[in-house]
């Protein structure tokens, strides 16, 4: 009594396509993880607060050029970047929830087929992060993303790029321990009580699950 050491914070991301919902649910999560007494922060990549990410938000909004691994290589140091202060967050007892992680950085740029910007080469970088305890992929068909109304403006927001996303997401998550697919075609309220279960049972064993863990290489 009294030399209970803090309970670390679990680290979870969710995944998915432009107009999956993940902004929304990310913050059903956090209200309801706060609910249960959770100290909870909302994190999202790209974070385009740091000189990092200004590089990387005039890229995605079309007023700069970056060749590809360039850029990718931008994306993967802007995760970097927080990297220590997650670590910290989450040592000291705090969930974490982020919108998009290292598996957006390696599905967005494989997608370019860039001939030497392979999902392999992409997910180089992303070895030795933070390792989310859970990711959740919000997954929506083309038909019911098209539902959702249109593209935005920004770079990758067009149906080629989405469809080639979409496969990437697919192959890489068959590569990955601790992915839970979620379907996001149902109503909001349905796809927020799904994760509610999945992410509920993922702290509850977090116990067992020691010390945050760092990505390793992808496996086949
Ligand atoms: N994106 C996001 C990447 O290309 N690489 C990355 O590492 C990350 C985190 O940025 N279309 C892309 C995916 C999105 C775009 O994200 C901006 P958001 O969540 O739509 O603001
Ligand atoms: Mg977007």
């Amino acid at each position: 009594v009294g030399h209970e050491s803090t309970r670390r914070g679990a680290l979870v991301v969710v995944e998915g396509l432009d107009r999956a919902g993940k902004s929304s649910q990310c913050e059903k999560l956090r209200d309801y993880l706060s609910e249960q007494g959770h100290t909870v922060k909302y994190i999202r990549f790209p974070d385009r607060t740091t000189p990092i990410g200004k590089l990387i938000d005039s890229y995605l909004r079309g007023s700069t050029d970056q060749e590809d691994h360039s850029i990718h290589l931008l994306f993967s140091a802007n995760r970097w970047e927080l990297a220590k202060s997650i670590q910290e967050d989450i040592a000291n007892g705090i969930t974490i929830i982020v919108d998009r992680y290292s598996y957006s950085g390696a599905v967005y740029s494989a997608a370019k087929a860039n001939p030497t910007l392979s999902l392999e080469w992409a997910w180089q970088p992303e070895i030795g992060l933070p390792r989310p305890d859970i990711c959740l992929f919000l997954s929506i068909s083309a038909e019911e993303a098209a539902k959702r109304g249109g593209f935005g403006a920004e770079r990758y927001e067009n149906e080629a790029m989405q469809t080639r996303v979409r496969e990437l997401f697919r192959t890489l998550f068959e590569r990955q321990e601790d992915v839970s697919i979620i379907d996001a075609g149902k109503s909001l309220e349905e796809v927020s009580k799904d994760i509610q279960v999945v992410v509920s049972e993922c702290v509850g064993r977090l116990g067992a699950t020691g010390p945050l863990r760092t990505l390793g290489p992808l496996v086949n």
